[in-house]
């Protein structure tokens, strides 16, 4: 009977991890490139885009056709900011090779992602300019108040590259002391060289 009721239990568990859109998060933590200022209700992040790719490259056997935000794709990364604080994003094209940019948008389920963003899909007016995106070893600064609680995507605007997977979460929540990220495990492969710390 006991035996039976821990099976079930163990294939609920299964069920869930399996569940689409139920993500197993890992633990918030603050990462090297996110610097809270609590007592200014500030955040810097630096966000470096294709920070992964040379050790992709590097590696034997590992997709190379991945485009990342501190080695973060696909949403396997959400940074979690408090709702009515200034955010501070200096933004570093680390690419050898691409153009990229940032720019905070909606949430899109994959089927509804666009071809392309444009700056009308900017929400708050938050990208770097141009949309299409800044040369390799190129900075930018974005400087905006996380106005309103809920869910959003940090994503690039470069041709196809939000279909491709270039975006990672980005979530103002009420109530929380200080921003962090937080890593989607289940979304993570283990052959992946790790994100940047
Ligand atoms: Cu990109």
């Amino acid at each position: 009977m006991a035996m039976a009721r821990f099976a079930h239990l163990a294939l609920l568990a299964v069920a869930l991890a399996l569940l689409p859109g139920i993500a197993l998060a890992g633990e918030p933590f603050v990462p090297s490139w996110i610097k809270n200022d609590p007592a200014a209700k500030t955040v810097a992040i630096e966000i470096v885009a294709d920070w992964n790719q040379v050790e992709r490259y590097r590696r034997d056997n590992i997709r190379t056709d991945i485009i990342d935000f501190n080695g973060y794709w696909g949403g396997n990364l959400t940074i979690v900011v408090p709702a009515e604080w200034s955010v501070e994003i200096e933004f570093i094209n680390g690419s050898s090779s691409f153009r990229h940019s940032l720019m905070v948008t909606r949430v899109y389920a994959q089927s509804e992602m666009p071809v392309k963003l444009t700056a009308e899909d900017a929400i708050w007016g938050v990208y770097t300019d141009p949309p299409e995106g800044i040369k390799i070893n190129e900075r930018r600064q974005l400087n905006f108040v996380a106005q309103q609680a809920g869910n959003y995507f940090l994503a690039c605007a470069r041709q196809t590259h939000l279909m491709d997977g270039h975006w990672i979460g980005f979530e103002v929540r009420d109530s929380i002391k200080q921003a962090v990220a937080i890593i989607d495990e289940t979304n993570f492969p283990q052959e992946q060289p790790p994100g940047r710390p």
